[in-house]
């Protein structure tokens, strides 16, 4: 008789690992939990957001200047609401919110929690029917008590606490870290359950993957144009040239590069010097994952998860994914810092 494998359930595995936490009081797992959940609900609508009417834009633009789709809002409303019934949250900083909101029902005024969260990211493919996803980030509170404060949020991504995506595609996976290794949940619509399918993802160090939006070569650095004119190259020892896949959706490029390996770069341009990512709720917790997976993630020069925040909604350089990859695109950086910074000799000349 075949062995029935058992299915386990995100609640089921989140219990099961809560051991992991010597001091675990649940909390943190209630939360987890409380994000699945609102990814359900989310899923629901994406589902179906091509039979009724809530495709197109509610003429409103939010922080990041992006038209905000009816999908976008009610993904927001949907996380807020959860994570307010929660009573693990102390607030939430959304792409969607100018300002970081605080959660003051009495349960939650005083929670541990604070959570960063891109409620519906890549929305612009929503009405093409491209994945599209939902990133967030936990982070233990910095103030005491009482309703939180920009300095709970403005915390380097290596205090994240967890992380995770939900992607909206040909299946909907949960995807999240808690820093011990990363695990992937598909969601079993015949059961309503993320079912453990992904455990332990490893990305692979090398790749012949990668993912930029090519149409702003010319605006790039030239270290970046130069690292991707090497992928272009014709080299069979180093698997070249590498194959370009790009489908402006963060989630949907990152997900494809943890499985198949590769690195996705969003890199400054002179007409936006930071690049277009958020650190809070897009770099830093794609970063945890990436890192959590065998991957590295550099702005360019530095380590994503060691940058100090300074705004909710600042921008930075990315270049994340594949080990060795990562590497190649640094070396091509720091190779143009070494000359364009002066040497002692020549200033004190
Ligand atoms: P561009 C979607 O709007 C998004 O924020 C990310 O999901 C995606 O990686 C990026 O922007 C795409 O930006 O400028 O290439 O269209």
């Amino acid at each position: 008789m075949k062995s029935l494998r058992k299915v386990i359930t995100l609640d089921e595995f989140i219990f099961q690992n809560e051991k992991d936490f010597p001091f675990a009081t649940g909390e943190l797992s209630g939360l987890l939990r409380d994000i699945g959940f609102a990814a359900k609900i989310v899923n629901r609508e994406v589902n179906k957001a091509g039979l009724v009417d809530i495709l197109g834009t509610t003429g409103i633009n939010n922080t990041t200047g992006d038209e905000v789709k009816k999908l976008d809002m009610f993904a927001n409303e949907q996380f807020i609401s959860a994570l307010q019934v929660s009573g693990e949250c102390c607030g939430m900083a959304s792409e969607e919110n100018d300002d970081f909101v605080p959660i003051t029902t009495e349960d939650s005024r005083n929670a541990k929690y604070v959570v960063t969260l891109d409620p519906l990211d890549g929305s612009s493919n929503i009405d093409v029917n491209v994945a599209i996803g939902t990133i967030f980030s936990i982070y233990r509170r910095q103030s005491f008590f009482g309703p939180c404060r920009l300095e709970d949020f403005l915390q380097r991504g290596s205090r994240q606490v967890a992380a995770g995506y939900i992607i909206y595609g040909s299946s909907t996976m949960m995807v999240y870290t808690t820093g011990n290794g990363v695990n992937g949940f598909t969601l079993d619509p015949s059961i309503g359950e993320f079912c453990l399918s992904h455990p332990n993802i490893k990305s692979p160090e090398k790749g012949k993957i990668y993912s930029v939006n090519q149409g702003n070569f010319l605006k790039f650095e030239q270290p970046v144009k130069e690292y991707i004119t090497y992928c272009q190259s014709e080299d069979k020892l180093s698997n070249r040239p590498y194959s370009l896949r790009y489908i402006g959706s963060l989630v949907g490029d990152i997900h494809r590069n943890l499985m198949y390996g590769g690195i996705f770069m969003y890199p400054a341009t002179r007409s936006a010097m930071q690049g277009k990512l958020r650190l809070l709720y897009e770099c830093f917790p794609m970063a945890f994952i990436v890192e959590q997976s065998g991957g590295k993630a550099i702005d360019g020069t530095r380590r994503i998860l060691d940058i100090d925040p300074i705004e909710l909604h600042q921008r930075s350089p990315v270049f994340m994914g594949s080990n060795d990859m990562v590497d190649k695109v640094e070396e091509y950086m720091k190779s143009t810092m070494k000359v364009t910074q002066p040497t002692v000799a020549a200033v004190t000349a």
